[in-house]
């Protein structure tokens, strides 16, 4: 059959996906609870690779330590039999009473240590179930007042919070990298570091930023009503793009967690472009998961639930194809052309070219003319058309 993903496609999924019940601020759970054990056994029946998840998810918050380790066991023996890998961890730091206020950053300062600690066991268990990426969504880490904060201390914590993570990530010598995952409100009415571009420019500032980069997911930027494509294609060109959560959303509304595709399909269409091509004029590339985290919507029984696994997976690969055919279409190229796109990757200067020598180039400002540069078209319809038609399968 076209278009069956397989392990080599590195499909992952969050278990807090398909194990979502249904319950939403309006009405209760719809579907009764799936047990971690057989999620993973029908993610690796459906063709899937990896398996991801927050601590409790797996593990019942306030579990004791030998129940614990009963279920870490039974879980890792299910990996084996399957062979799914667990390619990222992270915590959970926002479901829990304690962290109304939120964790790292959190007013009470006892409940900042615990957090702390929630965190750095939850990494052990990451880098012994062979993780490559730790990520950290600070779902509660923001606020609905804007006097309730210390609106400058509150990122003095949150830093120093993620310093002491990736500083222990690196003293315990764990192969890990931490992605923070940035989302404008819900559950708080606003989020600290609401954006792909907020959260690199904190990770800047930190004192271990080499081993932190972000995980953007699609509808969290596309809620701040922002690009997702160019969000990715940013953190990748900063070098920070350590993983991706594909999904779907339908403009500036509440956090759907759709399939990927069923929200803005052309721009799932770039966003695989971009993953599976590269940027046109080459450059850095993402290797990571195609992970995906989504929520079963609910209305769907557990058959649904299974079809919207598979419909992650075959959207990803039937827009690959699409993606690949598009770039290698004679006429696109011919279009690209046109267009200038690889114009853009030629130096504004010349090869050793000064500010001074910019400036005695008469050519360039004196005797330039600018109305006809004007009227140049840039024919960028014609182009899009054309990923219309191959998104549509039309060519
Ligand atoms: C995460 C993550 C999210 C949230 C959400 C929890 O770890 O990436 O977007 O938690 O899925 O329901
Ligand atoms: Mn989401
Ligand atoms: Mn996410
Ligand atoms: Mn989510």
């Amino acid at each position: 059959m076209p278009f069956q993903p397989t392990p080599a496609d590195h499909f992952s999924f969050g278990l807090w996906t398909m194990s979502w019940l249904g319950r939403d601020q309006f009405g209760e759970a719809t579907r009764a609870p799936l047990d971690p054990i057989v999620a993973v056994e029908k993610l690796a029946e459906l063709g899937g690779w990896g398996m991801t998840f927050h601590d409790d998810d797996l593990i019942p918050f306030g579990s004791d330590a030998a129940t614990r380790d009963r279920i870490i066991a039974d879980f890792r023996a299910a990996l084996d039999r399957t062979g799914i890998a667990v390619p990222m961890v992270t915590t959970n730091l926002f479901s829990h009473p304690v962290f109304k206020d939120g964790g790292l950053t959190s007013n009470d300062r006892g409940v900042r240590r615990f957090a702390l600690r929630k965190v750095l066991r939850n990494v052990d268990l990451a880098a012994d179930l062979g993780a490559e990426t730790f990520v950290m969504w600070g779902g509660r880490e923001g606020s609905e007042y804007d006097g309730s904060k210390d609106l400058s201390a509150v990122f003095d914590r949150y830093r120093e919070g993620i310093d002491l993570v990736a500083a222990y990530i690196k003293d315990q010598g764990y192969g890990l990298k931490i992605a923070l995952e940035p989302k404008p409100n819900e559950p708080r009415g606003d989020i600290l570091l609401p954006t792909v571009g907020h959260a690199l420019a904190f990770i800047a500032t930190l004192e271990h930023g080499d081993i932190v980069g972000v995980n953007p997911e699609t509808g969290h930027e596309q809620m701040a009503g922002l690009n997702y494509t160019h969000g990715i294609a940013q953190a990748l060109w900063a070098g920070k793009l350590f993983h991706i959560d594909l999904n779907g959303q339908r403009s500036i509304k509440f956090d759907q967690d759709l399939v990927f595709g069923h929200g803005d399909l052309l721009s799932a269409f770039f966003t695989v472009d971009l993953v599976e091509n590269g940027f046109p004029g080459g450059g850095p590339r993402y290797d990571g998961p195609r992970h995906f985290d989504y929520k079963p919507s609910r209305t769907e029984d557990y058959d649904g639930v299974w079809d919207s696994v598979t419909a992650n997976m075959r959207t990803y690969l039937i827009l690959k194809e699409r993606a690949l055919a598009f770039r290698a279409d004679p006429e696109v190229q011919e279009a690209l052309a046109t267009s200038g796109v690889a114009e853009l990757a030629r130096p504004t200067l010349a090869d050793g070219e000064s500010t001074a020598d910019l400036l005695a180039d008469t050519a360039s400002f004196e005797t330039f003319d600018a109305d006809k540069a004007g009227e140049r078209g840039y024919a960028f319809v014609r182009l899009n058309q054309l990923a219309v038609e191959h998104a549509l399968g039309a060519r």
